[in-house]
């Protein structure tokens, strides 16, 4: 299964055997730096090799050598393309950052991967980036000695100006000494334990999927794949995504933002026939389309994953968004399971696939690790040619993340069907689901604790139908503390001081005297959330 090719060599290849085909269409940051008036660049492949190897050449520039990592948080824009291609042609391993993602967050990625650099664009709208870039090169030169570059993309590379410009040539794998089976990037984990761990993908492993992935969602040359959520995301990476849209030579088109009204335009003007999309996405989509009216006659395919798709949203996809619908049940450490075109409807609804390729291997388990009868629910535990074996330089994690024979354990749990088909019935890891994005409680949790007037705090996920789970923070305050009129704008406040990444705010603040259940003795972290839950859960009805 794994072809001896790295990824810059994939990206060269694709970029030559597709030359004349156009590669990407989004707005571009470098355009409005420059003051042009149309905004958009529309890139063929020989265009975008153009291009990278200039981001190439700058990156190497920076001072970044081969095997450096380079933290990559570009938004949905042209550059996001051309400096992912410059970053791998320089050598580099890029991290895949979001560009929600703030200092609490960069510095924790810089300094658990050594990275050398730091990839953004003081054009994207949210925070002043060249200031946030400031702030965590100085975090990373005083805690680590390490000189942590910034390569604005918003602004054109002056080859003049610099000193050892040379015109870049991809890295190319020239020993034979198996590069693909080295790291190649590395994701970002939803967590489920402190912030986020870092996943150490390579070369052979995740073209494999990509390759597998491409063939089983038919993607050709003609697939124009709209990509509306954060790039990095290795759901827009590689289910099939934009590799897949890359192997295959089609074009991408990147939205400016997720709303349907920027994404109704571009499927109308761009014809296009693939778009990915969360659960709390798509039922925007579905709420958006009877009053706009959209043409989506080309959308053949809508691929929903990322977050439990109920069937009774599922079943609304079709008829409202024409194309057919595709669940993906995936993760960043490796795994993607999909439903298949030819499935059934029963199927294509109410479960969320199975496994790209035969050598992945599933076990659903209980609470012991030992295999639940046929068709009951369990933990599911995986391994495969394209899941990690570990988290990068995480021992202490590793060996509870993972079994001794090396099966990964996803915090799923999951039901099998006699098809072999995966349901996914719940979750057994304390990570809150928002929009598709992961959170760990504790992370939440230990930034409240360290508040001042915060004696205890548990955070929990609230299930709710614009974002899927929103979350909740009870906090139990110290004697005499006081929080004032509004204790969410204080607790928010306070996120926002310690630069946290804004999506992980509380949304939903209560201060209660004690927790449940505190008094019963001993009980584990994981019965008090639970207790917590099922109190919102219940004045929240009483409300209603
Ligand atoms: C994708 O990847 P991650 O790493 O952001 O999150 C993985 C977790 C899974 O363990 C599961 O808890 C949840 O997200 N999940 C789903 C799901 N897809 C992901 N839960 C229920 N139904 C689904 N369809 O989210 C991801 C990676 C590649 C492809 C698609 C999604």
């Amino acid at each position: 299964m794994w072809v001896d090719e790295t990824i810059p060599e994939f990206l060269e290849t694709s970029c030559t055997d597709s030359a004349e085909n156009l590669a990407v269409i989004a707005v571009s940051h470098q355009k409005m730096s420059q003051g042009e008036s149309d905004l958009v660049a529309r890139l063929t492949y020989a265009e975008l090799r153009e291009q990278a190897l200039l981001a190439a050449a700058r990156v190497r520039d920076a001072g970044v050598r081969p095997g450096d990592r380079v933290l990559l948080q570009l938004p949905n824009i042209a550059e996001y393309l051309v400096y992912l291609l410059g970053i791998f042609w320089a050598g580099g391993i890029p991290v895949f950052c979001l560009p929600a993602h703030r200092a609490s967050d960069l510095i924790h990625f810089a300094i658990k991967s050594d990275a050398s650099a730091h990839v953004f664009s003081s054009r994207t709208t949210g925070a002043d980036f060249q200031q946030l870039h400031r702030s965590v090169a100085s975090a990373v030169q005083d805690q680590q000695c390490r000189r942590l570059a910034g390569i604005d993309a918003s602004l054109p590379y002056d080859t003049e100006k610099s000193e050892s410009f040379t015109p870049a040539q991809p890295v190319i794998n020239t020993d034979r000494t198996r590069k693909s089976e080295q790291v190649a990037f590395l994701q970002l984990s939803g967590g489920t334990t402190g912030l986020s761990k870092l996943i150490p993908r390579t070369h052979a492993d995740y073209l494999y999927s990509v390759r597998q992935s491409a063939k089983i969602c038919q993607l050709n040359q003609e697939s124009t794949l709209l990509v509306v959520l954060p790039a990095s995301h290795n759901f827009a990476m590689s289910s099939a995504g934009i590799l897949g849209a890359i192997y295959t030579g089609s074009t991408i088109v990147f939205a400016a933002d997720p709303s349907p009204k920027t994404a109704f335009t571009l499927i109308e003007q761009e014809k296009v026939r693939v778009v990915q999309l969360v659960p709390p996405l798509a039922q925007a989509w579905l709420a958006s389309a009877p009053k706009r009216q959209p043409n989506l006659e080309t959308l053949e395919l809508i691929q929903i994953g990322g977050a439990k798709l109920l069937p009774s949203v599922a079943e609304q996809i079709t008829p409202v968004l024409h194309g057919k619908l595709q669940q993906v049940f995936g993760m960043a450490e490796g795994l993607v399971n999909y439903t298949r075109a030819d499935d059934s409807d029963e199927m294509r609804l109410h479960t969320q696939g199975r496994p790209m390729s035969e050598f992945d291997e599933i076990r659903v388990v209980d609470d012991n690790d030992v295999p639940v009868a046929e068709g009951e629910s369990g933990h599911l535990l995986t391994r495969g040619p394209y899941t990690i074996r570990g988290y990068y330089n995480e021992p202490h994690i590793n060996v509870k993340s993972f079994t001794e024979d090396g099966f990964y354990r996803t915090g799923d749990i999951v039901r099998l069907h006699p098809t072999g088909d995966i349901e996914v019935t719940g979750r057994a890891k304390d990570q809150i689901n928002r929009n598709g994005e992961k959170i760990a409680v504790d992370e939440i949790e230990d930034v409240a604790l360290t508040h001042p007037h915060v004696y205890d705090a548990v955070a929990v996920g609230l299930p709710d139908e614009a974002v899927g789970e929103r979350i909740y923070l009870v906090v139990v305050p110290q004697p005499d503390a006081d929080f004032g009129e509004s204790p969410v704008s204080a607790m928010r406040e306070y996120f926002a001081e310690r630069q946290v990444t804004p999506y992980k705010f509380p949304e939903l603040v209560e201060v209660m005297d004690a927790l449940p259940l505190t008094n019963v003795g001993k009980i584990s972290r994981r019965d008090v959330r639970a207790a917590v839950l099922d109190h919102v859960l219940q004045n929240k009805e009483n409300h209603a």
